[in-house]
């Protein structure tokens, strides 16, 4: 007989192990709406939020909205929002049934159901995880890409919008017409400045429209900025086995997260805000320095471990820095160059900082796969790496080891290509063009580098233009594409970094 499925009705049996929501869930309010109910919003923004309604009880139930698959009223719905987060520390396991979400709306075949929901008077906070490539900006600048399809389609069909600027657009206008809210828009995306690039692609695409609405915008909608952090891999069958198996019922919806977590919120709302202050978020003056300590270091070394890890044949994280060339690597990137780029954090010791983030790209328990992280590299390399590189090349600085994952995403999408045997499959917006430089080029790792660094909607062209970071780029490409690419990372990570450029290049 198959376990029984997660309800309200279950709540009161559960094992008593299992932490429940703290507060009379029958009684919620929706106030907040979220886009992009995946394993991290479940993690993260949708925990704050029942630790706040367990201390502070007001209306702030979560609306969970998807525009993308997967479906929420298979998993999510069937459950009356309710899910298992569960916390894995090596071998520690905690459970808990998160209460905060009290409706799902799905809305991929039309932005219909979502408009009606962000356009309610009950909504004064719309937060957002729709990964970087939602926002359809042009990740090299940040201005609102308006080549992009589906911002082309919305500019003719505002009504009836597929991007996610066009629907909010869309639903700041319904909100404008219909009852005149101030409303705030909290992106929770890893893109640099976040608030500043959602305001952007919003305001571009409000503007384009014409009419009252970008002025609207300007006096009623605030974009705050936000740094924020977890390690919440997505969700497997193991996983939900776990729960079955442990505490004895099913949950299609469990998520999986590391016990560390952060939330730093810019302290610029339009209306009334959920106190996350009260249960451990931050709200500060400017994120800035925070963002780039965590895009930079955290998430830097996930990028350089998924793509290193790749080529080296492993798995997940966790395998790739227990590795000790690729664990030694990491960490003297990350503290000889990309250390030194940050801006003094208030209570934060950098080297500190450091450690503990390689400490929990550690845990075992948490199996994040390279390829996850690897996706849609094209939308993460500049903050990750490709802002610390231009910050050192300003001052003159090596980037010896901060070059290497540049060219490790350049290598993990052209052994992907046919040309190279078709490695794996991969993920991102550039993966059909770089494929097509990969068939046409072949192995010339210069010829393939200097195509690949003209791709300007990822690398600046002031920054393509410094020889010093295209030597670097096409050295590393050349080592990376080599039958040794381990003995290449190798030799980098011998000696003293300087001294990289001056060996020959295998294809020059
Ligand atoms: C990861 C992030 O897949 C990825 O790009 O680097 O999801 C990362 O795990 C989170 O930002 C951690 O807070």
């Amino acid at each position: 007989m198959s376990a029984e499925e997660l309800s309200p009705a279950l709540l009161g049996r559960l094992p008593s192990e299992v932490r429940k929501p703290g507060y009379d869930r029958a009684t919620l309010k929706p106030g907040i709406a979220h886009i992009g109910v995946g394993a991290f919003h479940r993690c993260h923004q949708a925990e704050y939020t029942d630790d706040l309604l367990a201390k502070d009880f007001g209306h702030w139930g979560l609306v969970g909205i998807n525009i993308r698959p997967p479906l929420l009223t298979d998993t999510l719905g069937r459950q009356d929002g309710l899910y298992t987060r569960l916390i894995r520390q090596n071998d520690e396991l905690e459970a808990r049934v998160v209460g905060s979400i009290v409706r799902v709306v799905d809305s991929q075949e039309s932005a219909a159901p979502a408009l009606e929901v962000l356009a309610s008077p009950e909504i004064e906070m719309v937060t957002m995880t729709v990964t970087e490539k939602g926002y359809c900006h042009i990740p090299s600048s940040g201005a609102l890409d308006l080549g992009h399809p589906d911002i082309v389609h919305d500019l003719s069909n505002p009504e009836t919008p597929r991007s996610v600027p066009g629907i909010l657009a869309r639903a700041l206008e319904l909100r404008m017409l219909a009852q005149g809210r101030p409303v705030t828009l909290l992106s929770c995306d890893n893109i640099p400045s976040n608030g500043i690039i959602l305001g952007n692609v919003v305001r571009a695409f409000a503007k384009r429209r014409g009419g009252k609405l970008a002025d609207w915008i300007e006096a009623n909608v605030a974009f705050p900025s936000a740094m924020v952090d977890r390690i919440a891999p997505a969700t497997t069958e193991a996983d939900i086995d776990t729960v079955e198996r442990r505490f004895g019922y099913r949950d299609g919806a469990v998520v999986v997260g590391e016990r560390f977590r952060q939330w730093v919120i810019e302290n610029r709302f339009a209306g009334r805000v959920p106190r996350w202050d009260l249960v451990g978020a931050t709200f500060v003056d400017d994120v800035t320095p925070f963002e780039h300590l965590k895009m930079r270091v955290l998430n830097g070394a996930q990028t350089t471990l998924s793509y290193l890890g790749v080529l080296g044949g492993f798995e997940h994280t966790f395998e790739t820095i227990a590795d000790p060339l690729l664990a030694r690597f990491v960490s003297r990137m990350l503290t000889e160059e990309t250390l030194p780029t940050l801006m003094p954090v208030p209570g934060v010791a950098p080297a500190a900082y450091v450690e503990q983030s390689l400490s929990r790209l550690t845990n075992t328990a948490i199996r994040h796969r390279n390829h996850q992280i690897a996706t849609d590299g094209s939308q993460k390399i500049v903050q990750r790496l490709l802002n610390p590189i231009r910050d050192r090349l300003a001052k003159g600085e090596s980037i010896a080891l901060l070059s290497v994952p540049v060219a490790g995403w350049m290598a993990y999408l052209i052994k992907a290509s046919t040309r190279f045997g078709r490695g794996w499959q991969v993920s991102d917006p550039f993966a059909d063009k770089i494929a097509a430089i990969a068939d046409r080029i072949g192995s010339d790792s210069k010829a393939l580098a200097d195509s690949i660094l003209a791709i300007d909607a990822v690398f600046d062209p002031s920054l393509t233009a410094n020889a010093t970071f295209r030597a670097h780029v096409i050295a590393g490409l050349d080592g990376l594409l080599s039958n040794d690419p381990m003995g290449f990372v190798g030799q980098v990570c011998a000696g003293p970094t300087d001294a990289r450029l001056k060996q020959p290049s295998r294809s020059a």
